[in-house]
């Protein structure tokens, strides 16, 4: 097999393992990508991810990260939501979870997957003759995922900062399989955002201080998930009922309308959309039962109740009053904080004229 019959044969593969689509580049193939990154660490937008200004060099430029490399394998795996993601943030009493953490973590099963294609990848080249090594990434490793995939043309940086297709839309997952084969490489794909700006007028946090770039600190997801301490009071009204990432500005995106099905059945919705009552009297051993195998466990059950004593805080429903006093005396300083901000801004409403 020539390089061009084996980048073919892997591709195949990739599909056939339940990618939906795969493209390649060269390691070399972001020179913008260290330089925007270290601006934005600079401007300190990436909040408390400390890990996000750490192996700048790394993340900055993947042939850094691994000299050997001469190929960059970019995946997608498909995550499209059954319904409306964005019809839960009308229902006060109960939780927005964002899709990507509706069903199992997309970290267990796009690796497995990245995994399985990997060790084929070898036994094939092996075959032929050819030495391989592999490396395969997803989300963690410092690596610049929506750059690498913009770059192997698997679509491209829209205003959101995140990468859209214009064959399955918004919402997919990449993984990245960095291989020592020089494979043939796919161009880069170019923007088709066109003057559409849906993405920046829909964020509630005003998270964009100019398109393509994302403030982490203002953006919901940072906020629910990464952030650990008290979230300033101005965010926290600003943030509704979503407890767990946030979906806005994906959800909107017109290409969506390309969106395929998601092809692997864990993600499926197992979450939905649980009341805040029950959500805020989980205690530890409720929170990691009932979350175990999701991505919301890894937040643990401080922070978890913390997001939905805001959302209490925001519901405007008298009747969420009592719960919220029920967590004023919670051992955790910010559980508790989170508390006394909901039952103040529940009371207002209780004492005012029409309550
Ligand atoms: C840190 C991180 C976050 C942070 C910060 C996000 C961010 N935009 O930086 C937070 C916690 C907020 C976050 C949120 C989400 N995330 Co996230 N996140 C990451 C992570 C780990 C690193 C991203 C990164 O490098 N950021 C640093 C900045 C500097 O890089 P960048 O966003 O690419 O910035 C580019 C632009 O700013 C642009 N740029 C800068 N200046 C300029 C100027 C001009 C003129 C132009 C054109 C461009 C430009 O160039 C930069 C470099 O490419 C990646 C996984 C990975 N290892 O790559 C997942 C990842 C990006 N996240 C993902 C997802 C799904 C999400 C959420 C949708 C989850 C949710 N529903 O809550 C949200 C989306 C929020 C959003 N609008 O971005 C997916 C995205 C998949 C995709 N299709 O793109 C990834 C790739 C994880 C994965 N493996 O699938 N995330
Ligand atoms: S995920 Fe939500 S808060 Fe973050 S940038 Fe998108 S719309 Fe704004
Ligand atoms: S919503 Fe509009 S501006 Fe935002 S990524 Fe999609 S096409 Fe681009």
């Amino acid at each position: 097999m020539n390089g061009a019959e084996f980048k073919a044969a892997i591709t195949s593969r990739a599909l056939a393992e339940g990618f939906s689509a795969v493209g390649y580049c060269a390691p070399g193939a972001i020179p913008e990508a260290a330089g925007r990154l270290a601006s934005f660490v600079a401007a300190g937008r990436q909040g408390d991810m400390g890990w996000m200004a750490e192996r700048m060099g790394w993340r900055g430029d993947p042939s850094a990260l691994w000299p050997e490399a001469r190929t960059i394998i970019m995946l997608a795996e498909v995550y499209t939501p059954e319904g409306d993601p964005l019809a839960v943030l009308g229902e006060r009493d109960r939780a927005a979870v964002s899709v990507y953490a509706q069903g199992r973590d997309y970290h267990d099963l796009v690796k497995k997957r990245l995994k399985r294609l990997g060790r084929w990848l070898i036994e094939e080249a092996e075959k032929g003759s050819l030495p391989a090594e592999i490396k395969v990434f997803v989300d963690t490793a410092p690596v610049m995922e929506k750059p690498l995939g913009q770059a192997a043309g698997l679509g491209w940086q829209g205003r959101h900062t995140n990468l859209v297709s214009r064959e399955l839309g918004s919402w997919f997952f990449l993984g990245a399989i960095f291989s020592t084969l020089d494979l043939p490489k796919d161009e880069a794909e170019r923007d088709h955002c066109g003057s559409c700006r849906a993405c920046l007028d829909i964020c509630p946090t005003g998270a964009f201080p100019a398109p393509y770039q994302l403030d982490a600190r203002r953006c919901i997801s940072y906020l629910t998930i990464e952030h650990k301490g008290p979230v300033a009071k101005d965010l926290r009204a600003l943030m509704g009922n979503r407890i767990y990432g946030c979906d806005d500005c994906l959800a909107v995106c017109p290409w969506n309308k390309f969106a395929v099905a998601a092809r692997e059945t864990g993600y499926a919705a197992r979450v939905g959309a649980p009341e805040l009552a029950e959500l805020a009297t989980l205690d530890d051993a409720g929170f990691r039962a009932r979350f175990s195998g999701s991505p919301v466990k890894r937040i643990g059950r401080d922070r978890f109740v913390r997001n939905v004593l805001y959302a209490i805080g925001n519901s405007g429903l008298e009747r969420l009053l009592p719960v919220a006093a029920g967590l004023v005396g919670d051992p955790d300083p910010v559980v508790a904080d989170a508390a006394r901000w909901a039952v103040g801004r529940l009371s207002v409403i209780t004492n005012s004229p029409e309550g």
